[in-house]
């Protein structure tokens, strides 16, 4: 069962961000955040996802009914079965990792990749209308898809062969595979929750999910303390991630906030439950029955120590046509999204906030 879990106000002033912050071509942006004219909501619901997949029909019901009200906020929690040893051993992995020397951190990164594989450094992320880049370094990686698989031909930008820190930290690639490989799958079932509450099919999201070009990300946030004296720099600016669901399973400190109708508050997930915010494709899917989750990471005044988090972004395959699901337009809430291909609505949000020159090609 679902049970209410208020998130703590923090009082800070709700500000609108027009600006574009933290860089990442394939994954997020910011945006003038659209004016709701939803019910006041303020609270991220604790939900359980196996109760979802072996409940009975009304314990089902009530995880969907939980997850559709709390995603008016764009975030939810969800108790995860993922296994604690990959997870302490992923984390322990890529804490080493941001620990080695500079220099060979440096070795993992491709320019050609545009921060879409391996590693990338502190303050690279610039936004194309801010002189404020995040306070954060961090590696990407995705799946393989087979060479000569249509996807990569016809879409080589999106998807990217992974680079793992293997030379330094033997093993990693097999273990960071396997986190992905595991996170991705509860992503494509906690779907199912969500294909549920629009009124769809649950197995609607299943097909344009397989071999989608899925990105796990771990980052590490320095102290802010050594941070550039220039000032401004905030771990992450504001932003909602373009993809349609990012689950976030675990993160070593505070830090995470998220915009609600209260203004921002703190993401604070029970022990052992992963949190998941929607994306502005999930939007465009959903008609806007379910918002983009607004969010950003700060450092609050005295946290003086470093932050890891990985989160995962779930993208459809660039070649889905995203058009809202039948049962989201209705009457009262109009067809509001027209039919784009999902690598080309990337490109046209990536092109509207400045992102991208004409050195993406399809
Ligand atoms: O570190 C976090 O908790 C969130 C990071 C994030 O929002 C992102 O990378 O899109
Ligand atoms: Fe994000």
């Amino acid at each position: 069962m679902w049970v209410i879990h208020p998130a703590a106000a923090i009082g800070i002033d709700d500000v609108r961000v027009v600006k574009v912050s933290s860089f990442s071509p394939c994954t997020e942006v910011t945006l003038e955040r659209p004016l709701r004219h939803t019910d006041p909501m303020d609270e991220i619901l604790d939900v359980d996802l196996m109760t979802f997949e072996h409940g009975s029909p009304s314990e089902r019901r009530a995880v969907v009914d939980g997850v559709m009200r709390s995603l008016q906020t764009g975030f939810v929690y969800t108790r995860s079965d993922m296994s604690t040893s990959v997870l302490d051993d992923a984390y322990d992995t890529l804490h080493a990792f941001f620990h080695l020397p500079q220099d060979r951190k440096d070795s993992y990164s491709s320019p050609a990749a545009r921060g879409q594989a391996g590693y990338t450094g502190l303050m690279v992320e610039t936004a194309a209308i801010s002189d404020t880049p995040d306070w954060k370094e961090m590696i990407n990686w995705g799946s393989l898809v087979a060479d000569g698989h249509p996807l990569r031909t016809k879409y080589p930008h999106r998807y990217h062969d992974p680079i793992f820190p293997e030379q330094d930290l033997p093993g990693s690639a097999a273990l960071l595979t396997e986190f992905h490989d595991t996170l991705g799958q509860l992503q494509r079932r906690f779907l199912r929750v969500i294909a549920e509450g629009i009124g769809a099919h649950h197995s609607y999201f299943d097909t344009m999910t397989e071999e989608g070009s899925h990105l796990t990300r771990a980052i590490r946030y320095p102290p802010m303390q050594d941070a550039p004296a220039d000032g401004g720099h905030l771990w992450a600016e504001e932003h909602g991630d373009i993809n349609l669901i990012t689950a976030l399973p675990r993160a070593t400190a505070r830090g995470l906030q998220v915009r609600t109708d209260s203004g921002w508050v703190d993401a604070v997930p029970p022990d052992g439950h992963v949190i998941i915010n929607t994306g502005i494709m999930l939007e465009h899917l959903t008609n806007g029955m379910i918002p983009i989750g607004w969010h950003r990471v700060v450092a609050e005044e005295g946290q003086n120590d470093e932050r890891i988090s990985v989160v995962q972004f779930c993208h459809p395959t660039p070649w889905t046509i995203l058009t809202p699901a039948v049962s989201t337009v209705t009457p009262e809430r109009p067809q509001r999204f027209s039919a784009i291909s999902a690598s080309d609505r990337l490109d046209q949000v990536l092109w509207e906030i400045r992102l991208v020159g004409d050195e993406i090609t399809d």
